[in-house]
């Protein structure tokens, strides 16, 4: 049943059309309480300091909480949850469990998928990898001339990219002299032929990361990874030094000439964009050493145990989401933005582009019937302060309302001067202005105090109110250690879950992006010159022929 039939929904209708006319600035005159009312605290564990999520500056009142999670209840939320930790297919159109949680299950508790316990299996990948990074680190994995490996090249696309790209990235103030790390996605010749232009092949690693190791993109960097090594190197053999593959494909990895001992394991029941804590994690490894890596799984952990067992009222994944559907459903908010003042998560948008947008953007329920209202939001980001620069000026004045999400470190990792605090200033000044907003009076005595007069006054001080009551979250953490940052991308993707249980989703299929990968199949053949045209409507054909004509034919090797 659709969740817009449920009891709970009408009455979430009906309490937006009562706070409707009540401004956010109203509600905190009304409530002095409300912070302390609509924020929530979550120990890390290990003493760190506990993460801090401010929903005080949402359009809500703790009734609207209540009302939430009485929705989360009527659709059946705690249950939904439970099949997935339960190892349940719950990825209902590809027939898979959904077991990214069990590749970061800290305890010895047994994570079952058919009966079997997934565990040891999980546990040995897991020591393989510590070997391997372990070894490459140490300088006991050489290249073939015997030079130390300084360079890691990571080769995939979408999930086999996106997820340990933003973590290579954040964790970067934990390297340490560890091999530095570069990503390679696009078919883009560009991509890799820039990137191997810095590059020494006795010094570089290839991780080729593929769960099916069948993906174009990513084969043809590959091979064309292989061919420049193999240019220098010479010898095939010297390929099994500096070739490794990540995957859950033996046959095609064997395949492509990359041995079995250096094939990093993982499985169907793990989603691709939920990857990157599986042997897809192996370039976050390299980069900042194992034991990095675990306190990544660690943190991730703390919030799947949090999430597992903490009522919804106080359950932090629960409440994003659910604050993601008010928004969403209740106020009519197509998009949503992730502005983290904090560089170091200067990839995070992009990750979540993918995490939220590939999970939640459908329109058919699970059970094959219609959602019947909005889904996934579109989603965008920039670090701040550079995107008050670009694009804020639509948050705040723009027609449309959008949600943001800011996340605020309280501790850089590079205290430089005054740089910080002027940093901090700038994220609550930003949460705060969108809140209050500025009516046309308080406009009009700003100005008259600066001396304008007359129309001039009137024309201006329209242009310089704003509506204010634009919704925003605050992410408050200490510092990005790899705890806290296991623990961040670990909410979001139980944010995901919560808001596709509502509506009714399947937040673990593609089936949009399996398309664009059959077609682009059929096209290429047609793109030779001479090539006979397929069937497709007059523009692409069009585009084609006019492709035909102008591609030059010098198709060079890297
Ligand atoms: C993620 C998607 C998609 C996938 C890439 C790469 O959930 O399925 O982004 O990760 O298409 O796929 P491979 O890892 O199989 O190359």
């Amino acid at each position: 049943m659709t969740c817009t039939t449920l009891d709970s929904w009408a009455k979430l209708r009906d309490h937006q059309a009562e706070l409707a006319t009540t401004s956010v600035r109203e509600l905190f005159e009304r409530d002095p309480a409300r912070f302390e009312r609509l924020s929530r605290r979550l120990d890390l564990g290990r003493g760190a300091a506990p993460m801090l999520l401010d929903f005080a500056k949402q359009r809500a009142t703790p009734e609207t909480v209540a009302l939430l999670c009485a929705l989360a209840r009527e659709v059946g939320l705690e249950a939904h949850r439970d099949r997935m930790f339960a190892g349940e297919r719950v990825n209902s159109t590809e027939g898979r469990a959904v077991l990214h949680v069990a590749l970061r299950e800290r305890s010895r508790r047994p994570v079952h998928v058919e009966g079997a316990d997934v565990m040891p299996d999980v546990r040995a990948a897991l020591e393989h990898m510590r070997r391997a990074s372990d070894a490459v680190r140490s300088g006991a994995h050489r290249g073939y001339t015997g030079k130390r490996i300084e360079h890691v090249v990571n080769i995939g696309i979408g999930g086999s990219d996106l997820g340990p790209l933003m973590v290579v990235e954040a964790l970067e103030p934990y390297r340490l002299g560890g091999p530095k790390v570069h990503f390679v996605s696009n078919v883009d010749g560009t991509h890799i032929a820039r990137t191997l232009s810095e590059l020494d092949p006795e010094t570089t690693l290839f991780l080729v990361a593929s769960k099916t190791f069948t993906t174009q993109e990513t084969l043809e960097n590959a091979r064309t990874a292989r061919a420049w090594f193999l240019r220098t190197a010479q010898k095939e053999i010297h390929i099994a030094r500096h070739f490794f593959a990540l995957s859950t494909n033996a046959k095609e990895v064997q395949e492509f000439g990359i041995s079995l001992e250096n094939m990093f394991v993982f499985w169907d029941w793990v989603g691709g964009r939920y990857s990157l804590w599986s042997s897809i994690g192996l370039s976050i490894a390299l980069a900042v050493g194992f034991d990095r890596f675990e306190e990544l799984l660690e943190g991730a952990h703390v919030v799947d145990e949090h999430f597992r067992t903490a009522p919804l009222e106080d359950n932090l994944p629960a409440l994003l989401g659910l604050f993601g559907v008010w928004n969403t459903n209740f106020w009519g908010c197509g998009c949503h933005a992730v502005l983290p003042y904090d560089q170091t998560l200067h990839r995070l948008p992009a990750y979540l582009q993918q995490a939220d947008m590939e999970s939640n953007g459908k329109g058919v329920r699970a059970d094959g019937g219609v959602v019947g209202c909005d889904t996934g939001p579109a989603l965008f980001g920039e670090p701040g302060t550079n995107g008050q620069h670009a694009f804020y000026q639509l948050i705040h004045q723009g027609t449309r309302v959008i949600p943001c999400d800011f996340l605020i470190a309280a501790n850089s990792h590079n205290p430089v001067g005054r740089h910080h605090r002027l940093l901090l200033a700038n994220v609550l000044a930003q949460a705060e202005a969108l809140m209050r907003g500025k009516t046309e009076a308080e406009a009009r005595a700003e100005l008259e105090r600066a001396g304008v007069r007359g129309a001039e006054l009137d024309k201006l001080a329209k242009h310089k109110s704003f509506a204010g009551s634009r919704p925003s979250t605050t992410i408050l953490y200490d510092r990005l250690d790899p705890r806290t940052l296991g623990a961040l991308i670990a909410l979001y993707e139980h944010k995901i879950f919560v808001m596709g249980s509502i509506w009714g989703i399947n937040s673990f299929d593609q089936w949009g992006v399996e398309l664009g990968k059959q077609l682009a199949g059929r096209i290429l053949p047609e793109l030779e010159p001479g090539a006979p045209a397929g069937d497709h409507d007059a523009s692409t054909a069009g585009l084609i022929a006019e492709l035909q004509l102008r591609l030059s034919g010098e198709d060079k090797s890297a």
